[in-house]
């Protein structure tokens, strides 16, 4: 079995369970391959002058068989690469939001020297038969730059974001560049089948390429597969989490404390994409249309501090703040508070407690590549009473989850509508739906999307040997 080096903007140690699915996923075939995974360390070079742009300290770091290769970087390049190109303009087009992006001309200059800059420190690294596996918007020409190095191995790439339709797209500066950059990768993976649709009209209309059949597209002198292989969770690891001592404690300590209420819960990083004043307008909404929900109903939200150095995600804070206060302000009662807001990371340990004894799961995104948390409070209910997912038809995970409650999350009333009914919800409705739910992502866990994309990886044509990469 080839070696398998995956690439990411950030690394988790695979051997600790704070580390999350997709650590634990991947950790299982690098543990296999004896791999090695490589990125950015999180930080920034500690010299008074803030290092050099286009240089990186790097460190190793063996995790079992597992070696963790990371780099630090400089101030310039993290400031254009991360918090400009990466954060400021991929993640709001890519999440449909034009109005927050800024096309600031010497963002991508520092992208494109950052991904250089891991093509160089990687490159020496690499095997020969090794089997590269590029994650995310952060590093969409890597393998470009490693094509340029002479890097002839198999290269995949998963966008785990959305990938929005050529319009929208076509508003990047440089999008042209970005899109054929995807040429250089054997397989293209995305989560959903409409953003693999809107790649596929994109490299029609806009890079005019050939469609050879089966999910293969020719263009730039390369041939390039693409498709959707969505993202799940190890159900057997968060199910394991919610029988856990810890797990158990915090679903009794949160069944007696809210022993007399109905609760929903609500878990997000604090991103304008996933929808949460619009979570909080509809659940307004809820107390004025249905009072007998007062004293009832409690939202705990939970959203944990994000990207805090984008100006967009202090509007954000700003704005849930002031609506949960405005709720508790206008509806709360001596002995009963409407929302409890969070702006903090909870333990993972805990999350399948929490899960487990709210009655209603809010996962509200206006668009998101995926979304886990969707996937994660199915897991952890009791099949005998379980709660009600209320899923964004916007969320790639609506296209899987089909037995969800699924809302338009601009809609406040139909929203409001629809958590009402899930709150209403009789048990036997409640237990058929989420059998459906269930069996869906048992089937198609995170070790069926590992071993799917990188069985067809494996399997995706290979490139005439001495087919030259034609230089970006
Ligand atoms: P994210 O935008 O980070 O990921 P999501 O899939 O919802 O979104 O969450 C990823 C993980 O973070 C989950 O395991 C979840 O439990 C955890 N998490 C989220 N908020 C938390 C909180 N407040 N406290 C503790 N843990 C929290 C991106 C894409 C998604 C896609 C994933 C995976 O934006 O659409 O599903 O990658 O591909």
């Amino acid at each position: 079995m080839a070696r398998l080096v995956v690439v990411s903007n950030r690394l988790a140690d695979p051997r600790k369970t704070a580390a999350g699915g997709l650590a634990v996923a991947l950790a299982d075939v690098l543990n296999n391959t004896g791999g090695l995974w490589f990125g950015w360390s999180g930080k920034l070079i500690e010299t008074a002058d803030g290092g050099v742009p286009g240089e990186g300290k790097m460190h190793t770091h063996q995790a079992g068989p597992v070696k963790l290769v990371t780099l630090d970087l400089s101030r310039e390049d993290h400031d254009s690469f991360y918090v400009g190109y990466s954060n400021g303009v991929l993640w709001p087009v890519f999440h449909y939001r034009l109005d927050l992006a800024d096309f600031d001309a010497g963002y991508i200059t520092g992208y494109r020297r950052v991904n250089q800059l891991f093509a160089r420190k990687l490159q020496p690294l690499l095997r020969d038969d090794d089997v590269i596996w590029i994650h995310d918007y952060h590093l969409i020409p890597l393998a470009a730059e490693l094509r340029a190095l002479g890097c002839s191995q198999r290269i995949g790439f998963f966008l785990h974001i959305p990938l929005p339709p050529p319009l929208i797209l076509a508003a990047i500066p440089g999008h042209d560049w970005l899109i054929r950059a995807l040429f250089a990768y054997d397989l293209v993976g995305f989560q959903s089948e409409a953003d693999h649709g809107h790649f596929c009209r994109y490299v029609e209309s806009e890079a005019h390429a050939h469609n050879l059949g089966d999910g293969r597209w020719r263009a730039f002198n390369r041939t390039v597969q693409a498709g959707a292989f969505p993202i799940g969770i190890d159900v057997e690891e968060f199910t394991g989490l919610a029988e856990a001592p810890e797990g158990r404690e915090m679903y009794e300590r949160m069944r007696r404390e809210y022993s007399r209420r109905k609760l929903l819960v609500g878990v997000d990083r604090l991103d304008y994409s996933k929808g949460l004043p619009q979570r909080m307008r509809a659940f307004r909404e809820l107390l004025q249309r249905y009072p007998e929900n007062h004293g009832k109903a409690t939202l705990i939200q939970i959203a944990s501090p994000s990207r805090e150095d984008v100006s967009a995600y202090t509007d954000i804070l700003h704005e849930l703040e002031s609506l949960c206060g405005s709720i508790n302000g206008n509806f709360g009662e001596l002995d009963w508070m409407p929302v409890r807001y969070m702006h903090r990371t909870v333990a993972r340990t805990r999350l399948p407690g929490l899960y487990r004894a709210s009655r209603v799961a809010l996962v509200t995104p206006l668009r998101d590549g995926m979304n886990l948390v969707a996937k994660e409070f199915i897991a952890a209910q009791d099949p005998q009473d379980p709660g009600v997912l209320v899923l964004s038809r916007f969320a790639g995970a609506a296209e899987q989850l089909r037995e969800a409650l699924l809302v338009n999350p601009y809609d406040i009333e139909a929203t409001a509508n629809a958590v009402h009914l899930a709150l209403q919800m009789p048990v036997e409705e409640r237990r058929i739906r989420h059998q459906g739910l269930l069996d869906t992502i048992r089937q198609y866990d995170v070790h069926w999307w590992c071993d799917t994309f990188l069985d067809t990886l494996a399997k995706a044509e290979a490139e005439e040997s001495g087919t030259p990469w034609l230089r970006l």
